[in-house]
Order: C-alpha cells, then structure tokens, then sequence
C-alpha cells in the first residue's frame, strides 16, 4: 500500500504544482473579498440610523460597484489566471513521451503499455520526471482517473479515448482514485502510479512483458490445474498458459503488485486467501464469483498465484 498519500495541495509533478497554484491563488483573492464584506457589513450594523437619510445615491454606488464592478473584476482575473495556467498543462503527443493505456472497469483499472506489450491492473509505473501519455477509455460505465498529487482528473468514457499527460518530479508511490460515482464499489476503485528511477522502470517493463513464471513444486502446479478447472481462468488471463479471459486483471504477474482488488488490500498472502476465498465479503456486487473450492486445492491455488512474479 502506498506509504505516500499526498494531496493536491502537496504537488509532487509540474502539472498538479501548476494546479495548486491556481488553487492558492483563487484561496488568496476570495479571502480579500471575504474580508472586505465582512468589514463592510459589521461597519454597516454599527452605523448610526440617523446618518442614513439623503445618501441614496452613495448607497447606488455601493451596489454597482460592489455588485457588479467587484465580481467582474475578480471573475476576470481568475479566468485569466486560469488561461495561463492551462497553457502550460500538456494534452498529449510530446515527444518522449511513455505512452499507457488505461481502461476503467466496475471496479478496477485495466493498465497496458502498448509499445512494450505489457499488460497489467491497478498499478500504473512511471520513470521520474518523463512525461506519461495516458489514454483513457472504459469497457462499461463513466469513471474519473485522478491521481491528486500528479495533477489531471478526466473522464474515462466507454466510446471515446481522452488523453492527457502527466509526470512525476521525484519517486514514490502516489495514490489515484475514481473520481466518478460508477457504482456500488466506486469507493474501492483506487490504483497507484509508481513513479521510479528510469532503471527501475526499465527493469519492471522487462519482467513484466515476460510470460508468467512456471510453478515450482507439486503443489503450485496443483494449483495451475485448480485455476482452469474451478473457472478462474474464464475470466483472467496468465500469459503462457490457457487462461485467456478477460473479464478481470491480468494475472500473470499478480506477485509482484502492491495491492489486491484494486488498491483495497495490501497484497499479502493472507489478503490473497481471503480475497479468493470470499470477494464479495470484501467487495459486495464485484463482478467474480464467490467459488466453492476444496481445502487442498484452495492451498494449492494460492501457492501458484504467489508464485506469479
Ligand atoms: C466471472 C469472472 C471471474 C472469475 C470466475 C474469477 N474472477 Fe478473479 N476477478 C474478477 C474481477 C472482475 C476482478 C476485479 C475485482 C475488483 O477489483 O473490482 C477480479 C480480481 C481478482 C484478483 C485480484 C487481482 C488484482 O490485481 O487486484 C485475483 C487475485 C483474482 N481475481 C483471482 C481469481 C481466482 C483465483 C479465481 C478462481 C478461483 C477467480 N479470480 C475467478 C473476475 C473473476
Ligand atoms: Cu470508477
């Protein structure tokens, strides 16, 4: 799980530290506008009655001025402080640019580097300081990506990719959400944008476009025959074998990611038992089944996924 939650107000990338920019800014002028109303007002209450009579006309001007000139002026700013921000804010297509493609499901992310032929879920790597070309679509319903200290948020939408860049400027593990309601388990739809040194992010692309690791042992290869007959396989694909499906993530190298379901529970071998044994206790509505699997075969199921590195 990620050691690091960061919000937007803590940017860690050019793109959210120009948000936060803005964001400050817009904090700085409403606060002068709260004060000067609030002075106004109690100057107002405290005034004496009596002074009151024949300054219709000042009283006219307060209203123009402080009704119109006032939020036209700080309307105006803002927008133009939003204008340059937004110059700045890349769209896609820059040249060095890693290119992912991330499609949102009911409940997970779908994650693939299409130039390295890599595929994986709910964990999107990252080489510190190179910009990330993300192409957002969804296989069902509207979702949101947002990862609040990188920067971004855009829609992703079942019939249209939306693009949009973003970069880390040093390491670490940078939490992302759903940023749109999409159902019950909205709320556990999370994933994490790990950004690393661009050795580390290297050596990552070459293991995981690796096909998956052969089970060592009787009872990890007990486990790979327990995986297509009980039906796992219908529905998740462990590249060099016959799981093919793709109803869920890509498994082939489960091991080696942080997190399970979607950034709901750290991947350890017990979350991994709890987690095959009974999803919908731990995400009610989830689209895998809750499947009646033997004793010995469940130990064997789960000590070829561990073995999926
Ligand atoms: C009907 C389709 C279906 C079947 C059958 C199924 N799963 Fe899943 N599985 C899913 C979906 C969908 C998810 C994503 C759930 C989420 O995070 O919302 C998932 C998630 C997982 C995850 C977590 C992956 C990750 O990276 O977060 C593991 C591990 C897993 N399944 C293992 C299994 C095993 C083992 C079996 C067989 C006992 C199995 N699944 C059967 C659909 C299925
Ligand atoms: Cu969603």
């Amino acid at each position: 799980m990620p050691n690091d939650v960061f919000g937007s107000l803590d940017p860690r990338g050019p793109v959210a530290a120009e948000m936060a920019d803005v964001w400050w800014f817009m904090f700085g002028l409403g606060l002068v506008v709260f004060i000067l109303f609030a002075v106004l007002l109690v100057s107002g209450l405290f005034r004496d009655k009596g002074s009151d009579r024949g300054m219709g006309s000042s009283s006219h001007r307060w209203i123009v001025g402080g009704g119109v000139v006032l939020p036209v002026v700080v309307v105006t700013v803002v927008f133009g402080v939003t204008l340059a921000a937004m110059r700045i804010l890349p769209v896609g297509g820059s040249g060095d640019a890693v290119v992912v493609d991330v499609i949102g499901h009911q409940w997970w992310w779908e994650v693939h580097y299409p130039d390295h032929d890599v595929t994986t879920a709910n964990e999107i790597h990252m080489p510190v300081g190179r910009p990330v070309e993300l192409r957002l679509s969804s296989a069902d319903v509207i979702h949101s990506f947002w990862v609040p200290s990188l920067g971004g948020k855009l829609d992703l939408l079942p019939d249209r990719v939306n693009t949009m860049e973003f970069s880390a400027d040093e390491p670490g593990e940078y939490r992302g959400v759903c940023a749109e309601f999409c159902g019950t388990q909205h709320a556990k739809m999370g994933f994490l944008a790990v950004a690393e040194s661009p050795a580390e992010f290297e050596a990552w692309l070459a293991t995981q476009s690796q096909q998956a690791a052969e089970p060592v042992g009787e009872v990890a290869a007990r486990g790979r025959e327990v995986f297509s007959e009980v039906g796992c396989a219908d529905c998740h694909t462990i590249e060099g074998t016959d799981a093919v499906g793709t109803t869920g993530p890509d498994l082939t190298h489960l091991a080696t990611r942080e997190t399970l379901a979607a950034a709901t529970l750290p991947n350890t071998p017990e979350h991994l038992a709890d987690w095959v044994g009974d999803p919908q206790e731990i995400k009610e509505g989830v689209n895998m089944p809750d499947l009646p699997i033997g004793e010995e075969d469940m130990a064997a199921l789960l000590a070829y996924l561990e073995g999926l590195e």
